[in-house]
Order: structure tokens, then sequence, then C-alpha cells
């Protein structure tokens, strides 16, 4: 049994990682110290322990770090493999396919999503919409395959890949406030809006998610402080 001395998780509220973490945490009944991060000043505990990417989250583990979420999810799961119910799947076909769907929701959902608010002009920030929406559909596909007719990617009951595509879905709905799109629809992805409906009312979900509106201020802010810094790159670039 862990205590939260033993267990440090070093984190943001808005990142989609670390929530991803907490999930699994709270999944699990493990208690945690939450060591919250400023990833524009960087603290040293952050740097030391995660030298290469200096990215949360990381979690801390009787004193040795445990890097990037999807390992640290499958991480929890094994070293407490006997507490609560496991989170990937038991049978190895079925784990492949859960950890590619992970992986396809960091590498396109997110890269697509995150680009909403990167782009610094309209055509790149249409551009970007078109890609998310590209990216939910795929994920209804998954979805219909995965589930088999049951409530959740794993079947009856939250498991991995529930835990990987649904950390997103708060930043699908902040973009999606943001731009007038409705991301995850229930026209065009019923599956995945009921889903997300449901995954959204579930204890993980309720416990590590943070609130909407605190998100979308945060989006704000770093959607302003990238216009500005593109603005002034632009001007530097015409004086010279
Ligand atoms: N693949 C990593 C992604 C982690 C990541 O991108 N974390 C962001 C916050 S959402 C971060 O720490 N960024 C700080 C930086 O890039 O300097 C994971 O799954 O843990």
């Amino acid at each position: 049994m862990a205590s939260a001395s033993e267990l440090m998780l070093l984190g943001t509220a808005e990142s989609p990682f670390v929530v991803r973490v907490r999930m699994a945490l709270h999944m699990k009944g493990l208690p945690y110290e939450y060591l919250q991060q400023d990833l524009f000043d960087k603290s040293d505990l952050l740097v030391s322990s995660n030298p290469v990417h200096k990215k949360v989250p990381v979690l801390i583990h009787g004193g040795k770090p445990v890097l990037e979420s999807l390992a640290i999810v499958q991480y929890i799961d094994e070293a407490w493999s006997g507490k609560a119910a496991t989170i990937l799947p038991a049978d190895p076909y079925q784990r492949a396919t859960a950890r590619f769907w992970a992986a396809y929701a960091d590498d396109k959902l997110y890269d697509a999503y995150v680009g909403i608010n990167r782009a610094v002009t309209e055509e790149g920030r249409a551009a970007k919409v078109v890609e998310t929406l590209a990216a939910v559909e795929q994920l209804e596909a998954a979805f219909a395959q995965s589930s088999n007719g049951k409530p959740f990617f794993a079947g009856n009951s939250v498991g991995f890949l529930d835990l990987a595509v649904g950390c997103h879905l708060f930043w699908l709905e902040t973009m999606g406030k943001m731009s007038g799109v409705e991301f995850v629809d229930t026209g065009k992805t019923p599956l995945l809006a009921a889903w997300a409906k449901r995954f959204g009312e579930t204890e993980p979900a309720k416990q590590a998610v943070p609130e909407l509106d605190v998100v979308v201020e945060y989006a704000k802010k770093r959607r302003a402080s990238r216009a500005a810094a593109a603005a002034a790159a632009a001007a530097a670039a015409t004086a010279n």
C-alpha cells in the first residue's frame, strides 16, 4: 500500500496527460502528494526528475521518477496489480490495440486540437479544426470496434483506452467553446458523444478533470501570448 509521501505527482491542472495519470491513481485508490508545477519557471525537482523532456507528468515512486503519461498509467497498473480492477486489458491483442489508439489520441488528436490554439492565422486555425474533426471521427470507429456494443472502450467499465482518450475530452470542449465547433457531436459521432457523457460522470473523471471555465481562461491567455509573440516577430522582421 502506497502512502502519499511515497508517491508524488508533478503536474499542472490543465495538462491532459496529468489528468490521465490522476484518473489512474484514483482508479487504484492510491493516495499521493500532488505538486503543482509552473512550466514557465520549472522547478529543480521537475528538471532533475525528467531531464530529457522537462515535462509533466512525473510520478515519483519511492524516490524514483516514472515518465510519460501512458507509461505511468501502465506502471501504476503493474506496480499495484493486486489493488482494484486492472486498467489494461488482460488479452495481449486487446492490449496492443488499446496502445495503438492511445498513441493515436496523443499523436493525432492532441496535435490537432492544440494546433487550433497555437495557430496564428485564421487559415491555420481552420486547418487544425478540420484535422481535429477527422481525428474524432477515427476515434468513433475505434470506439465501435473496441467497445463492441458496451458502454466504455474497455467494455463494461473504464479501462486504459477510456483514460487515454477521455483525458483529452475537456480540451476538445474548451477548443469547441472557443471555435464554435462541436467536436464530439451527437449527430456525427453519436457513439463517442454518448461515451463522453458517460465517461464524464465516472468518479475518476469527476476527481481529475478541471473546471471548464478555468481551462478556457488558460487557453485564451496562451492564445493571446502566442499572438503577441507572432506580432512582435513580424514587426522585428519588417524593421530588419
Ligand atoms: N508525451 C508526454 C507529453 C507531456 C507534455 O506534453 N506535457 C506538457 C504539459 S501538457 C509539458 O510539460 N510541457 C512543458 C514543456 O513543453 O516545456 C506524456 O504523455 O507525458
